[in-house]
């Protein structure tokens, strides 16, 4: 029998959703061919954080995402935006106070308003949809959202002001709530609260982003499956954003690994099989699959949470060339076409 021919990914599920990856100033080069032949959604993975995009108060750094913006013109990606709004990667001056005034609540509204409409501005048209919000439920059993600066100086209300001046300064832009643990029973009922919670005042979100950072034994597939039916309850997109399947729980950490084994490739691939099915089940309320990543060869994995660590979480591996993983993706649309 000869070697059974691999065909793009995003043309396969076209008819469903987007397929898109996470790239970055390296990988955006590293990875072209797999990046045009498979993928026809990007999403920076670093370079549109605040800390790097507005370093400094009022000085924006726009060239990797006029970069992006470039190669998907070329050939064809649609865009998201990935984050104005969290706890992290974000400059220090955002939550300095400036000489002589006190940080308030004015003031730190005023820096989210200026952050949020001088990008969605300039990229109006061009980011299809964004990540507003990134991270603000709590993790911790009984506390509802996570402690941080935005939330000390400006109060609950923060979150709601970012999505009002997203949808001012674009109209056109999806605006997406995005978080990790998203399949957790509690946190996932409160992101379902948070969110349902922001429809009853008309804040202007229109969808959720399940961040799906997911490993070889957890979540369990049910409660992937809930979580995506308590989403879907309310009526809005839902976008995967972020996903992965790591090699490893997220408390192990074992660091004698040189390569995944047959066996860990296996279980991936039959994870990854399952977790497809369930998004084709439910497509008419996904709107789009994107990967924290495109090969092995880089994930942000291979540094967290062990530094230094190989990780293996992709469909393409480290050579670039397809992983049992890839075969069980595509055959789910099969049996979907027929
Ligand atoms: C995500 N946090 C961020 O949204 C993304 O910007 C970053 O590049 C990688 C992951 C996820 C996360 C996690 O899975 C576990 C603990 C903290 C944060």
């Amino acid at each position: 029998m000869g070697e059974r021919e691999t065909v793009s990914l995003c043309k396969a599920y076209e008819d469903l959703f987007l397929i898109g990856a996470a790239v970055n100033r390296y990988t955006l080069h590293s990875e072209k061919q797999l990046i045009q032949k498979h993928f026809n959604s990007l999403t920076a993975e670093n370079e549109m954080k605040f800390e790097q995009i507005q370093p400094r108060e009022g000085q924006f750094n726009f060239d990797y995402a006029d970069e992006l913006i470039h190669v998907s013109e070329q050939f064809g990606h649609k865009l998201r935006g990935h984050t104005l709004v969290w706890h992290n990667q974000t400059s220090d001056w955002v939550f300095e106070a400036p000489d002589g005034k006190e940080l308030n609540r004015e003031l730190l509204l005023e820096r989210m308003r200026r952050h949020i409409s001088t990008l969605l501005t300039r990229y109006q048209g061009k980011f299809f949809s964004w990540d507003v919000v990134n991270e603000a439920i709590s993790d911790q059993k009984g506390e509802f959202l996570r402690p941080s600066p935005w939330l000390e100086v400006i109060g609950e209300d923060f979150i709601d002001h970012a999505f009002h001046y997203a949808h001012e300064a674009d109209p056109d832009a999806l605006l997406f709530y995005n978080d990790y643990n998203e399949s957790d029973p509690e946190k996932r009922d409160k992101i379902y609260q948070l969110v349902q919670s922001m429809l009853k005042r008309d804040v202007p979100i229109h969808g959720v982003g399940l961040q799906a950072h997911w490993n070889l034994y957890e979540p369990s597939l049910d409660h992937i499956k809930q979580a995506i039916e308590k989403y879907a309850s309310l009526d809005l997109q839902l976008q995967i954003t972020e996903m992965d399947v790591s090699m490893f729980r997220f408390d192990d950490h074992r660091t004698d690994l040189l390569k995944p084994t047959e066996e860990m490739l296996e279980k991936q691939a039959e994870r990854y099989e399952q977790m497809f099915k369930l998004f084709v089940e439910y497509k008419q309320h996904i709107s789009s699959v994107t990967f924290w990543g495109v090969s092995d060869a880089y994930t942000w994995l291979s540094d967290f949470p062990v530094r230094g660590r190989k990780n293996w979480p992709l469909l393409f591996d480290t050579n670039h060339q397809v992983k049992p993983a890839y075969w069980r993706v595509l055959d789910q649309i099969s049996s979907v076409k027929g």
